[in-house]
C-alpha cells in the first residue's frame, strides 16, 4: 500500500504529499506521526533549504479522520491533540526554514489550520478553507484560535469559526488569510516555483525572520525591537549576507548558499 505521506527532494525543496486521496488525505494517527518525522527529517537536511506542503487528488486534506475517532482501538482525543495535531503545529513553526502551504483543494478542520501556521499559503483558485469543527461540534484546534484572528481580524475570525462557512481562496486571498491563489492548470508549477525561490535565498535571514514573526506575537514593542537587534547582528555575521552585499555593490546576481 503507498505510503499516506508521500516526500520527494526536488533541488533544495522537500517536498511533503499529504496522500490519503480517497478520504481527502483526512489525518489518521499513522499519517499525523509520519508527517512529523518527515518534517525532522527535512528541518535537519541542510540540503532542503524550503519545505512544501501540498495534497494529493482533490484535496489539501479534511482533517481529523472521523471514522478513527470512533473506532475502538482509535486514538483517543487527548492523544490526537498532544501526540498528533500540536506537534506538528510546533514543527512547522519552529523549523529555521520557510515552510510552504500549496493548498490544491478544500482544506477543512485541522487540515485548514495546518496550512494557516505555515509561513507562505498559497492556494489554487479552486481551493476553500473550512473551520469544519462547529459543525461536529468540536472547537477549533491546531493553533486556529492563534493563528486566525491575527490574519484577518478578530470578527471575521468569530464568524467562520461558529459559522463553518466555506472560504473560497480568492476571499481567504482578499482577508489576508493567505498570501496568493494560482490559476488551477499552473497551480503546481507556479507554487513550487515559489518554494525554489525561497530555497535559493539567504535561509539563515529568513529562518531569524521566522523566529522574530513567531516572537512578535506576543512580544511588546520594546521586547521586539530588543530581538531585532540580537537577530540582525548574527544575520550579519552570515556569508549570504557578505554574498549579498558583495553581490549589488559588484552589480551581479547573488549565488546564495544558505550559511
Ligand atoms: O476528536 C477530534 O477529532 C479532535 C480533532 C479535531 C481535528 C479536526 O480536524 S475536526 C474536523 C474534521 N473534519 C471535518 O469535519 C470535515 C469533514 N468533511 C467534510 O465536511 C467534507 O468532506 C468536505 C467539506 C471537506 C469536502 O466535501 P466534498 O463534498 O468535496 O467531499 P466528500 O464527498 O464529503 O468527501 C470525499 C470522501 O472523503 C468521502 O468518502 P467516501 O464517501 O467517498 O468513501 C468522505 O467521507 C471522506 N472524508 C472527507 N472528510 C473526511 C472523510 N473521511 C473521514 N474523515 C474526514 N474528516
Amino acid at each position: 500500500m503507498e505510503s499516506t505521506i508521500i516526500k520527494e527532494i526536488n533541488g533544495s525543496v522537500g517536498i511533503i504529499r499529504l496522500n490519503r486521496p480517497t478520504k481527502l488525505n483526512a489525518f489518521i494517527r499513522e499519517k499525523a506521526l509520519l508527517f512529523q518525522d518527515v518534517l525532522e527529517e527535512f528541518a535537519t537536511d541542510a540540503v532542503i533549504r524550503c519545505i512544501y506542503i501540498t495534497g494529493n487528488g482533490k484535496g489539501f486534506s479534511a482533517g481529523q479522520d472521523l471514522e478513527e475517532i470512533i473506532a475502538d482501538d482509535g486514538p483517543t482525543l487527548a492523544q490526537i491533540l498532544s501526540e498528533h495535531y500540536n506537534p506538528i503545529i510546533h514543527k512547522i513553526r519552529n523549523i529555521p526554514k520557510p515552510v510552504v502551504a500549496a493548498v490544491n483543494g478544500v482544506a477543512a478542520g485541522a487540515g485548514a489550520n495546518i496550512a494557516l501556521a505555515c509561513d507562505i499559503v498559497i492556494a489554487s483558485e479552486n481551493a476553500s478553507f473550512i473551520q469544519a469543527f462547529s459543525k461536529i461540534g468540536l472547537i477549533p484546534d491546531s493553533g486556529g484560535t492563534f493563528f486566525l484572528p491575527r490574519l484577518i481580524g478578530f470578527q471575521k475570525a468569530s464568524a467562520i469559526m461558529m459559522l463553518g462557512d466555506k472560504v473560497s481562496a480568492i476571499d481567504a486571498e482578499k482577508w489576508g488569510m493567505i498570501y496568493k491563489t494560482l490559476p488551477a492548470d499552473q497551480f503546481e508549477e507556479e507554487a513550487l516555483k515559489i518554494a525554489h525561490q525561497l530555497a535559493a535565498m539567504p535561509t539563515k535571514g529568513l529562518a531569524h525572520t521566522k523566529q522574530a514573526l513567531n516572537q512578535s506575537m506576543s512580544n511588546s514593542l520594546e521586547e521586539q525591537l530588543a530581538l531585532e537587534d540580537k537577530l540582525q547582528q548574527t544575520a550579519a555575521t552570515s556569508k549570504d549576507h557578505q554574498e549579498g552585499v558583495a553581490a549589488f555593490l559588484e552589480k551581479r546576481a547573488p549565488n546564495f548558499t544558505g550559511q
